[in-house]
C-alpha cells in the first residue's frame, strides 16, 4: 500500500490531523493498535480552546459539538472556604469549551468513516522504517498477517506508550520529565453538576475538581496518594472526600449518585526533544505530558497537529519546506508554555507530602494574590483559553 501521510495512533491528534489533511486533497492511512469502541470508551479531557474548537470547524466536524457544548466565561477557584471567580471573557475576549474528549474522537471517527478514509484497527508490531531517507516505510500486523505502508511522511499520534518517540535514537532525542508525589482519582456520575463553571479547590484535605459533560453528567476529581488502588474508593468515601475540599455553599447543593466510571491517573509531566527526525514528526501525548490540572492535555495535541497540517499543506500545496523544517521548533516553543502553566496550576493547587508550613503560606499568598489582582487574573485566563498558535 502506498499513501502520502501514514498516521500511527487513532487518537484524537491522528484522528484530526487525518480529517484536516483529507479536506486538502492529501491521502493518508490511520494505523490503531485497539478497536473504535476501546478507544471511546477512554473517558479522558473535557475543556477545549477556541483554537481546538477552531481546528474542528475547519476539518468540518463541528456541528454536533456546536450544538451542544457548553461555553464557559470563568471558572471558580478557592481555598477552602474562600472562592473568587476569574471572568476569562472579560481579561481575554475568549471563552473555553466543555464538549468531552469521547465526543469529539465519535465525531472525528463518523467523519473519517462517511468520507471513506481508511483507518486501520487492530494493528500489532507497528514498526518505522528509513524515517531519515526520502522512502520511508511501515510495517505491521493484523491477525497475523504481515502489511507495509510505503508513504512521503509518518506522523507519530500513538500516545505516550506508542512506538513512534522511540523510534527517534537516544542519542538523538532529550526526555524531559517531573513525576508528582500524588495521582488523580476521577468519577463520571449522571448527576446535574454542582456549579455551571467548573470549580478547581485547593483545601487542606488536598485539591478538588467539579467539572461536567452535560446538564446530567459530572465529572469529580481528588488528589490522592500514589498508593491508592481505585477498589478502596467508594462512591461514598469518595463524595465525603470531594464535600471536605470544595467550599461549604458548593458542597451542601452537590448531588451525589452512583458513579459510572471510576479510575485513577498518576500526574506527569513530560516532553521530548525533538519532535522531528527525518520524515517522522511526533504529535499530542506521544510527544508531551502535562498534568491535567491546566486542562492542556487534548489542546497541545491540538497546536501540534495545527503546525504539523499547515506544514504538510505548505509542502504538498505549495511546494514550501519551511513549515515542516521548523515543525518541531515552533511546536515546542507554545508547548513549554503550556507546561509551565499546567506545572504552575498543580504547584498552586495540591497538598505535596514533603511540603513544609512555609510553603503552605506560600501558596495560600499566591492564591489571594491571584484573588486580589487583577494583571494576576489576566495572566492566568491567557494561559487558561490557550495562548495563540
Ligand atoms: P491518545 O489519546 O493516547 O491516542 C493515541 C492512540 O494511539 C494508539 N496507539 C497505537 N496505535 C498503533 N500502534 C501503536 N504502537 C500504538 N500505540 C498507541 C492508542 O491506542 C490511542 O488510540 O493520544 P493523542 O491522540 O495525542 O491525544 C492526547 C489526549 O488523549 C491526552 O492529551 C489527554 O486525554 C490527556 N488527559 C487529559 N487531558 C485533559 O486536558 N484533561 C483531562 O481530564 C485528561 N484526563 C488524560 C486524562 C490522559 C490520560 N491518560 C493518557 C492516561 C486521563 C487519562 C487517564
Ligand atoms: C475534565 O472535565 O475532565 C477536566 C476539566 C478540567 C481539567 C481537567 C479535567 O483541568
Amino acid at each position: 500500500m502506498r499513501t502520502q501521510v501514514c498516521i500511527i495512533g487513532g487518537g484524537p491528534s491522528g484522528l484530526l490531523l487525518s480529517q484536516l489533511l483529507h479536506k486538502r486533497g492529501i491521502d493518508t492511512i490511520v494505523l490503531e493498535r485497539k478497536t473504535r469502541d476501546y478507544v471511546l470508551a477512554r473517558i479522558r479531557a473535557g475543556v477545549l480552546e477556541q483554537g481546538f474548537v477552531n481546528l474542528m470547524r475547519e476539518a468540518g466536524v463541528s456541528d454536533r459539538m456546536d450544538r451542544e457544548s457548553y461555553v464557559h466565561d470563568g471558572t471558580v477557584m478557592s481555598r477552602n472556604d474562600d472562592h473568587f471567580r476569574i471572568d476569562f471573557t472579560h481579561h481575554t475576549g475568549t471563552p473555553v469549551v466543555v464538549y468531552g474528549q469521547t465526543e469529539v474522537t465519535r465525531d472525528l471517527y463518523d467523519a473519517r468513516e462517511a468520507m471513506g478514509g481508511k483507518i486501520i484497527y487492530n494493528t500489532d508490531g507497528v514498526t518505522i522504517h528509513d524515517a531519515k531517507t526520502d522512502a520511508p516505510y511501515v510495517t505491521y500486523t493484523v491477525d497475523g498477517t504481515e502489511f507495509r505502508i510505503d508513504c512521503d511522511y509518518i506522523a507519530g499520534c500513538d500516545g505516550f506508550h506508542g512506538v513512534s518517540r522511540k523510534t527517534i535514537p537516544d542519542n538523538v532525542r532529550t526526555d524531559y520529565e517531573k513525576v508528582y508525589p500524588f495521582g488523580w482519582l476521577g468519577i463520571l456520575s449522571e448527576t446535574p453538576p454542582v456549579h455551571h463553571e467548573l470549580i478547581y479547590a485547593n483545601s487542606d484535605n488536598g485539591f478538588a475538581l467539579c467539572s461536567m459533560r452535560n446538564a446530567n453528567l459530572s465529572r469529580y476529581y481528588v488528589q490522592v496518594p500514589l498508593t491508592d488502588q481505585v477498589e478502596a474508593w467508594s462512591d461514598d468515601r469518595f463524595w465525603t472526600a470531594l464535600k471536605s475540599r470544595i467550599p461549604g455553599e458548593f458542597a451542601e447543593q452537590l448531588i451525589t449518585g452512583p458513579s459510572i466510571e471510576k479510575s485513577i491517573a498518576p500526574l506527569r509531566s513530560f516532553v521530548t526533544e525533538p519532535m522531528q527526525w527525518g520524515r517522522l514528526f511526533l504529535c499530542g501525548d506521544a510527544a508531551h505530558i502535562v498534568p491535567p490540572t491546566g486542562a492542556k492535555g487534548l489542546n497541545t495535541a491540538a497546536s501540534d497537529i495545527h503546525y504539523l497540517y499547515h506544514a504538510l499543506v505548505a509542502h504538498y500545496l505549495d511546494g514550501e519546506a519551511e513549515g515542516i523544517d521548523r515543525y518541531s521548533e515552533k511546536a515546542l516553543l507554545r508547548i513549554w508554555k503550556a507546561e509551565r502553566f499546567s506545572w504552575w496550576m498543580t504547584n498552586l493547587l495540591h497538598q505535596f507530602p514533603d511540603q513544609t508550613d512555609f510553603d503552605r503560606k506560600m501558596q495560600s499568598a499566591e492564591l489571594a494574590f491571584l484573588r486580589d489582582n487583577d494583571s494576576a487574573q489576566a495572566v492566568l485566563a491567557e494561559n487558561y483559553v490557550g495562548l495563540p498558535y
